[in-house]
């Protein structure tokens, strides 16, 4: 099993409506308004040519960045008090340089606004004006270029193609199959659509979080979990001394969006314009198929998941390493490989490979009683194949 830790601060609460127009779908992963297949693909700044302002507009100056000029006085051999200074005079170089440029700027546009300067990586000034005034301003020597600033807004369609992801499905026909990932975390919404679930608030809100309803969970996603934390716990102080003392119970269904966000990056089917789980062939999709989506896939989409719910509705954690230790045998069975392939990182130096078949981990060369093999098992594997 994969082991995938994300101990940050809890965000807002799953099962929330999460789309104006669809108020009946449940929330846990932003919604995807992806970026324009050719931008992704060749990184295309669109132009401000044709745009009707204002507009925000990066004008790139013609100037020293000030990392260029640190690295090259060091490079120079010069100490790195020499190199401080001299990124210090490619930052006010640069600064007279966008003084000049917005003042030519508001003799054309007296509504123009400043947004910021960059000064360190891209020497440049930030605009909101009109198009066709700024473009103007490249006749001045000070002005390397211009180009319109996009909008970013909270997605994940394109991280698959952003990450080459989907440029390896289509290679090797990998998704993930036969791989297991723990989610260590505030739990997994496996109500959720990106995991097969209805999606509904409804479906969230009515279940018990402290017992397990077996129309709900486990799924075939999210085939395991626990919650080892309960919902009051937590560990800051912050919330009382009784919420220090955790209230495990096997329902893993999280507070909050974090967990249900790692696991969707990690393993999500993917959900379609319409709400429902994506499930298409992965290796099909393109550019145009994933910025329909209303959640992109997550990088091993067959990937099967498993929630450890280590954190409360709020607050803090300590039980992160009891997570870490109980994803080596989720189901306490003493048989640390259920049926599949996995592979644990249990320290720096030991790296445990459980055989395909689920035959018992053993830390040692010796082999496994047979009593102890599942059947199927063959009686040389873990001989062969010592953890
Ligand atoms: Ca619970
Ligand atoms: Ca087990």
């Amino acid at each position: 099993m994969i082991v995938a830790t994300a101990l940050a601060a809890a965000t807002p609460a799953a099962g929330q409506p999460d789309h104006p127009q669809r108020p009946e779908l449940a929330q846990g992963v932003p919604a995807a308004e992806g970026l324009p297949p050719d931008v992704v693909e060749g990184r295309i700044s669109p132009r401000p040519d044709g745009a009707r302002g204002p507009v925000p507009i990066f004008i790139e100056l013609e100037r020293t960045a000030a990392v260029d000029a640190y690295s090259a006085a060091r490079q120079a051999g010069r100490s790195t008090s020499a190199a401080r200074g001299a990124a210090t005079a490619a930052k006010e170089a640069t600064s007279r340089a966008a003084d000049r440029v917005l003042r030519a700027l508001l003799t054309r546009d007296a509504g123009a606004e400043e947004l910021y300067r960059t000064v360190n990586a891209v020497p440049g000034l930030a605009v909101v004006a009109e198009p066709a005034r700024v473009r103007e301003l490249v006749a001045m020597p000070q002005v390397r270029s211009v180009s319109r600033i996009v909008p970013k807004t909270l997605t994940n369609s394109n991280a698959v193609q952003l990450s080459r992801t989907l440029a390896t499905w289509q290679q090797t026909g990998r998704f993930g199959d036969g791989l297991r990932i723990g989610i260590i975390d505030d739990g997994i919404d496996y109500t959720h659509a990106d995991f097969g679930g209805p999606g509904t608030p409804e479906a969230y809100d009515a279940i018990d979080r402290t017992r397990i309803d077996a129309s709900y969970f486990p799924t075939a996603k999210v085939v395991g979990g626990h919650d080892l934390a309960g919902d009051d716990y937590d560990a800051s102080g912050a919330s009382g001394p009784a919420a220090l003392t955790p209230q495990p119970d096997p329902n893993p269904l999280p507070c909050g969006d974090h967990g249900t966000h790692v696991a969707g990056t990690a393993a999500g089917f993917g959900v379609n314009a319409d709400g429902g789980t994506f499930r298409g062939d992965y290796g099909a999709l393109d550019g145009v198929a994933l910025n329909r989506m209303r959640i992109g896939p997550g990088t091993a989409p067959k990937a099967l998941l498993y929630a450890f719910k280590v954190f409360g509705c709020g607050g803090s954690t300590t039980l992160a390493g009891k997570a870490m230790d109980l994803a080596l045998d989720p189901n306490t069975d003493g048989d640390c490989a259920p049926p599949g392939r996995a592979r644990v990182r249990v320290s720096r130096t030991t790296r445990v490979r459980v055989s395909r078949c689920g035959c018992p981990c053993t830390r040692h060369r010796a082999p496994s009683p047979a009593s102890q093999r599942p059947a199927g098992c063959a009686s040389a594997e873990p001989t062969t194949r010592p953890c």
